[in-house]
């Protein structure tokens, strides 16, 4: 049979890039670039490039399975599914349906994460419903809504490339985003000044024109000091600032708190460093700010991310092609799991759960009683099992690698009364569940996704799944029907249709008009042509709101049981917790082991030699692992990338909470760090 090339969307970060699968009698058996996407343009980065690697993976999840005491048992989906719904409903009604928890999924499609978030809430009458955005971007959602009236990134890709300066701050994209990184590329050839702000060197530090290494978790220190810089200068926009924003004279007020010298010493760079950068970023028409991880991850994350919305209004840089906040999203479809509302306190398209208007709207239009109380979060239903939360049906994702303080997340996994999940791999929290449903990959099913810049986009079935998986879409109508909910749809089209006719800035998406193009919301209608970038005349929010950013430290600072930083995130040649990426003989060859970065001066005064194994301990817990001497990481500071079942960082993160936000200080905490020796 002729191999068939079939277009669809790359499963692993927020970019969407989009992918060309190649199909030899059917099996996915290689991956090319798209070069009429309109993101991507015929690039891929390595994950990318080898994104078909995991499908045909032996170890894939082919059937239900039972847990047997401490081992597993094949059964059809018959007996899975109504066993299922007989151990949430007995739970509902014996311990009430707050008593149930559902993790939903930033891998799975929007029409899914509708699905899950509509059965959560109609089948037990609850919101706890929540995702990984929790541990990524909530400050953003928390903090933009706050500031511009939307959570979302402001422009699109392809508009950096015409900015004059990027403020890269607590991003690494060329790891991280690497397509995105073209574009930044792409504006530097241009002749735009590139700033980057990070504790440590990476490539799109080495790649600025200026870095700026400040000391972990200063970012607000160094923006107010901008910002006080700016306007001392008189380099703010007085006109923006009139017509557009409130709260300037609050602000205002404020930052005589941060004087450029009290920021220099904060932050650890030289003073005029500090107003070098602020009248760059402030003087040019058009300045972009791009951050990520190294700004939401902190117990100040939220207040982090409106300093940074303070900054970009002050100058005017806000609603115009060029310039904007572009706050990069995580996983393939973060942004869409977030629209879709698998968050407690909004249904789809951020309406608020507690609002009676919004909660008659979805009760009419789903034909039952809703519950008006905001849910729990990721780390709350997990922190609450055996105890408020007795049940839970976890959907793609694996907590037991990747929320904070694995030690306790391993004991809360083992009680729940009844836990379900469904996932393409028998991961580390598959393994504490009491039945697992195997599903499909996004090679293995259609529906939609939609990227960081809020462009939803048309994922297609190449394959079949393997064994007896399913889709989630389907496990999900199936479940729901069991449920006693009528989820007799047809296909993913006819879902996201009824997502367009209840969440107003999705009303002109349907499959027919993405079979030719990808559609940016909002996109309120059908003749719409969906919105490249957002706040144009107008902020969401009507005024831009100046929020003053208070700065709290990082909860827990070395001492001098605990004498260095720690921090965690990602490398280019894996993902996360590792399921997929370490399943890709590719990507193993580049890296295939745990390790974690340490400076030449620390390694030497331990002893250590590259390669040689360091035990890193903090109050948590403690990892084994190789040390990689580098200078990408200060004298002091240790970085250990979470994708390591063998070594999980996350033994060694504090679980403290930004009150707001409620995301995990994955960022910074206090280890100890000591040579292994090799006789234990
Ligand atoms: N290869 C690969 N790509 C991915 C992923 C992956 O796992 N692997 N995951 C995807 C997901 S879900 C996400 S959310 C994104 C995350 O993408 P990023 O946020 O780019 O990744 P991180 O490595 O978590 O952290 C980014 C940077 O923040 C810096 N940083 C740490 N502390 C601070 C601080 O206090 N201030 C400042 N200014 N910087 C600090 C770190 O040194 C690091 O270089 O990546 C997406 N893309
Ligand atoms: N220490 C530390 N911890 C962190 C972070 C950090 O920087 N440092 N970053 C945090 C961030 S930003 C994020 S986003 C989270 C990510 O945390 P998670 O979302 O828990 O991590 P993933 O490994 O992406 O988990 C996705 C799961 O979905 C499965 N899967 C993939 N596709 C499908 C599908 O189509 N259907 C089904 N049913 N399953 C599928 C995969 O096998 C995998 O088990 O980690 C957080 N944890
Ligand atoms: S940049 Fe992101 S979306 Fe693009 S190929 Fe790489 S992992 Fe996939
Ligand atoms: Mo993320």
């Amino acid at each position: 049979m002729n191999p068939e090339f079939i277009k669809t969307i790359c499963p692993y970060c927020g970019t969407g890039c989009g992918l060309i699968i190649k199909v030899e009698d059917g099996v996915a058996v290689a991956t090319y670039p798209d070069r009429e996407h309109p993101v991507s343009r015929g690039s891929l980065c390595i994950k990318g490039w080898s994104a078909h690697e995991f499908i045909n993976h032996p170890d894939r999840l082919t059937d239900p399975l039972l847990r047997k005491g401490d081992t597993f048992q094949k059964i059809p989906w018959d007996e899975a599914i109504p066993m299922a719904a007989l151990k949430l409903r007995e739970t509902a009604a014996k311990y009430g349906g707050d008593a149930i928890g559902g993790l939903s999924s930033a891998k799975c499609t929007n029409e899914e994460n509708y699905l899950f978030q509509k059965l959560i809430r109609m089948a037990f009458k609850t919101n706890n419903v929540d995702h990984c955005a929790r541990l990524c971007h909530a400050p953003t959602t928390v903090a933009m809504v706050q500031a511009l009236g939307s959570g979302a990134m402001t422009n699109s890709i392809s508009d950096l490339a015409g900015a004059e300066c990027i403020f890269v701050i607590g991003s690494n994209a060329a790891e991280s985003h690497p397509i995105i990184m073209g574009e930044i590329y792409k504006a530097a050839d241009k002749g735009a000044t590139i700033i980057a702000v990070d504790p440590r060197e990476t490539a799109v530090t080495r790649n600025a024109k200026i870095h700026l290494r400040i000391n972990p978790g200063t970012d607000i220190p160094l923006l107010c000091g901008m910002m006080r810089h700016i306007i001392d200068e008189g380099l703010h926009n007085e006109n923006f600032i009139r017509a557009r924003m409130e709260g300037f004279e609050d602000l205002n007020e404020f930052l005589h708190l941060w004087p450029v010298k009290r920021a220099a010493e904060e932050c650890g760079i030289n003073e005029e460093i500090i107003r070098n950068v602020a009248e760059i970023y402030a003087k040019v028409k058009e300045s972009a700010i791009i951050y990520c991880m190294g700004i939401t991850q902190h117990a100040c994350g939220t207040a982090n991310v409106l300093a940074i919305c303070d900054l970009a209004m002050l100058c005017g840089h806000v609603g115009t092609e060029h310039s904007g906040i572009y706050p990069l999203r995580g996983q393939n479809n973060v942004q869409g799991a977030c629209d879709m509302g698998a968050l407690p306190n909004v249904y789809p398209g951020y309406q608020s759960v507690s609002d009676s208007e919004i909660q008659n709207k979805f009760q009419n239009a789903w034909g039952d009683t809703l519950s008006n109380k905001p849910g729990l979060t990721v780390t709350e239903i997990i922190g609450l099992a055996g105890k408020d939360i007795r049940a839970a049906y976890i959907m793609a994702e694996n907590p037991a690698l990747s929320d904070p303080d694995t030690n306790h997340v391993l004991e809360s996994l083992k009680a729940f009364d009844f836990l379900i999940v469904q996932d393409i791999f028998l991961t580390e929290t598959a393994k504490f569940a009491h039945l697992v449903f195997p599903s499909s990959c996004f090679a293995e099913k259609s529906g939609t996704f939609t990227n960081t810049e809020r462009r939803f986009q048309l994922l297609r079935k190449t394959v079949a799944p393997p064994g007896n998986a399913k889709e989630d879409f389907e496990i999900l109508c199936l479940l729901g029907n069991a449920l006693g909910l009528d989820f007799s749809y047809k296909n993913p089209s006819e879902v996201m249709d009824e997502i367009a006719s209840l969440a107003p800035a999705y009303g002109g998406i349907s499959f027919d008009r993405l079979e030719r193009e990808g559609l940016q919301w909002p996109c309120p209608d059908l003749e719409h042509p969906g919105t490249r970038y957002l706040h144009k005349d107008r902020f969401t929010r009507g005024k831009g709101l100046f929020v003053v950013p208070e700065h709290t430290p990082p909860k827990e600072l070395p001492d001098e049981d605990y004498p260095y930083y720690l921090s965690t995130g990602r490398m280019f040649a894996h993902y996360h917790t590792g399921t997929m990426t370490r399943r890709s003989s590719f990507l193993n060859r580049e890296v295939e082991e745990a390790y974690a970065e340490i400076n030449p001066e620390d390694a030497a005064l331990l002893d250590v030699k590259d390669g040689e194994k360091i035990k890193i301990t903090t109050r948590r817990g403690s990892i084994i692992t190789n040390a990689r001497i580098t200078k990408r990481v200060s004298k002091g500071c240790i970085f250990a990338p979470f994708h390591f079942a063998e070594a999980r960082a996350n033994m060694l993160t504090n679980p403290a909470l930004d009150p707001r936000s409620k995301i995990p200080e994955f960022k910074v905490c206090a280890a100890d760090v000591r040579k292994e020796s090799q006789d234990g």
